[in-house]
Formats: C-alpha cells, structure tokens, sequence
C-alpha cells in the first residue's frame, strides 16, 4: 500500500516536472529573442553566408518624434524589428560629462547596450573625443594633435588618460550576473578625409598608425579590455587598395575591415561602393578578418527609393551579400538629420521593402541563425 502510495507520487512528481519543463519550454519557444552571450566572432561567422547584419546608429535611444521609450526603434516601427547591430557614441566621455556630444546620457548608453546585447545583438562604438590639446571637438582642419599624443608626444600622459575613462566605461558594460559583454570598437574612422584632427592632412600616415595602433594596445593590454573587436574605417576617399592600407596599423590591430560611404546616391556610386567592397572583402577574407560597410545613409532620406535601389544593389551585390558581415544606417536625430525613414515618411515602405529581403538580417532572424 505504501509502495503504490509512493509509486503514485513519484509518478505525479514525475509528470508535474514534465509539465513544468514544458510550460517553460513552451515560454522560451515563444519568446522571439534569446540571450545569447556567444564572442562576437562566433556570432559573426554564424551569420556569414547567411546574410547581412543591418545595423543603426543609436537606434534604441531616440527616433523621429521619440526620446528614451522603453522598446521603442526607429527600425522596428518601420521594418517591424530591431536591427542586429546597434551603434553608439562616445564623445564626451573624456571630459567626464554625464551626456555624449549628441546629448545621449552615457547611463542610457550603458543601459541600452547591455539590453542589446541581452537581446542577442552586436553593439559598436564610435569615439570622436575633444582633442587633450585644447579641447576643441573632433571636427577641425587645423589642429595637430596625433603628433603630440602618440607615445614620445608632450601630451600622451594626458591622452592616456582620456583613455582610462573609455576602458572604465567598456568595462562597465556587464550583464546581471557580471559577465563583461563583447563589442566592436571603432575609433578614428574617416582618416583619409580631412575634417577630423586625426585626419590625412593633420598627421601622417605613419604617426595616424602609431596613434592606432597605441589606442588598441592601451586599451586591450594596460586596461584588460579584453572582449573588443577593433574595425579600421576609412571614408570612401581612398581609391586603390594601396590607398586603402595607407593608414592601416597593421593586422595585430584591426579584426574588422570597413568603411563609411556616404556616396552611393553619386554618379556610379553603387558600383563605386561595390568596387571597394569586393577590395575589402578579398582582404579580410585572405587575413581572416571580417569586412563591414561601417556607415552609410543619406541625409533626410531625401530619395524614396534610396535603400532599394542605391543600398540594395550594393548589399545584394553576389559576392558582397555572401561576404559582408555588417552595414550600418547613421543616426537618426531630428527632421534635418536623419537617416532611417520614420513611420509616415515617403521612404518608409521601401525602406521595409529592402529590410524584409532574407539577405538583411534583423535581429530575430539574427538570433535564430545564432540558436541554430
Ligand atoms: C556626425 C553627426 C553629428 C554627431 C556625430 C557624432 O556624423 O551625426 O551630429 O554629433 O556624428 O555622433
């Protein structure tokens, strides 16, 4: 009798953690969106040959009539997810202000990067510092400042310490349970246009690579910041690979090979960008490194059909589409500078229609490939 009672309440224990483990596999199932605490490497080559992450500067902070509501993108509004890749920005951080220069609170950055990467995104890093020297801003033409801060230079204790602020951030960016989050770092991009003080006609070649190659070793050796990808990106100024690598630190320094382009509504601009795509691509790939259209967009999505026919014949592009890791759409700020349409834009539905090819990832299509 005892036996069978015992019997009977193993076998109700049994089926109740049967039920219980369905119910929960049921929930997970359901649940569009995974953790996933994978290196950004292996997230990488899942995604390769299955498409391309479409990423989007600050796109969970603010959109086009929208400020820090919880959920909330641009993308999504549009396109009906999130992006997979989300870009942030660290300007200002040097100077220990409490916002970024385009006014996001670095609490919010740190917030929003950790729920990105939760949601089983990448999250990447821009930095355009005030310059140590006499801080003035990341945009000017005349300084030199990367021949004084480089090692040997007057002001590299100072830069050095402009330095200590990004590793503290980047070694904040934790989940719950404390465990440091991957990301891609991506400082002194556009070195061969000449609007920033490190730019080709403030430094030479030779000082812009120890300048790079410095930043990268500080921050990974000295700081422990040890979960970083680093990605090289020049603008679209640069036309032969010789160009390309003139400023390039040396592959120690750099795990993503890129650039920005701005110019794919010129004349040839998409074959221009696909040209120098395929130079890229054919690079990292023989130094096993990953390629990526940095930054693009067009300024107030001022042609409804820019993203299918000026982005889209770029990223479908054979080789690029097979190739390409990421591509990531600029900010979009208020109504004269903006870069992703808005829900009511004229842009809107094409926009929709290049994000719903499968060859652009979003971040559940994303997810899943990692889940596979
Ligand atoms: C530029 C513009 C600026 C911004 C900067 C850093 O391209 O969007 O308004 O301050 O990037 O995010």
């Amino acid at each position: 009798m005892n036996k069978l009672k015992n019997n009977r309440f193993y076998i109700f224990k049994s089926l109740a953690l049967l039920g219980f483990t369905f119910i929960m596999s049921c929930g997970v199932a359901k649940s569009k969106y995974l953790v996933s605490s994978k290196t950004i490497e292996n997230k990488l080559n899942a995604a390769k040959g299955k498409g391309i992450l479409f990423g989007h500067q600050d796109d969970l902070a603010y959109g086009i009539g929208w400020k820090y509501v919880e959920g909330e993108s641009d993308v999504k509004r549009v396109a009906g997810d999130y992006p997979a890749l989300f870009g942030w920005e660290l300007g200002g951080l040097e100077l220990d202000h409490s916002v970024n220069l385009d006014s996001v609170p670095f609490n919010k950055i740190r917030e929003l990067s950790i729920k990105a990467h939760n949601l089983g995104g990448i999250n990447t890093y821009s930095w355009h510092p005030y310059s140590v020297i006499d801080s003035i801003s990341a945009w000017t033409k005349d300084a030199d400042v990367v021949r004084h801060i480089i090692p040997g230079g007057s002001h590299h204790e100072a830069f050095k310490k402009q330095l200590d602020k990004v590793a503290v951030f980047f070694k904040s960016l934790k989940t719950a349970d404390g465990k440091q989050i991957p990301f891609i770092f991506r400082p002194w991009h556009e070195m061969d246009g000449n609007w920033f003080w490190w730019g080709s006609k403030q430094c030479t070649p030779s000082e812009f690579k120890k300048f790079f190659k410095f930043t990268i070793h500080y921050l990974r050796e000295i700081k422990g910041v040890d979960n970083m990808l680093s990605a090289y990106s020049p603008d679209s100024r640069w036309n032969t690979l010789e160009d390309y690598y003139s400023w390039y630190p040396g592959d120690a320094y750099v795990d993503i090979m890129g650039m920005d382009n701005y110019g794919l509504s010129k004349e040839n601009g998409t074959e221009e960008a696909i040209r120098k795509l395929h130079m890229i691509i054919i690079e990292a790939k023989s130094k096993n490194k990953f390629a990526a259209l940095t930054e693009t967009g067009l300024e107030n999505v001022t042609d409804n059909t820019w993203f299918t026919n000026k982005l889209g014949p770029v990223l479908q592009d054979p080789i690029v589409a097979k190739e390409l890791s990421y591509v990531m759409i600029w900010r979009s700020d208020e109504k004269v500078h903006f870069f992703f349409p808005y829900p009511g834009h004229p842009a809107a539905a094409d926009a929709k229609k290049l994000l719903d090819k499968p060859e652009i990832l979003l971040l559940n299509d994303f997810v899943k490939i990692q889940n596979n």
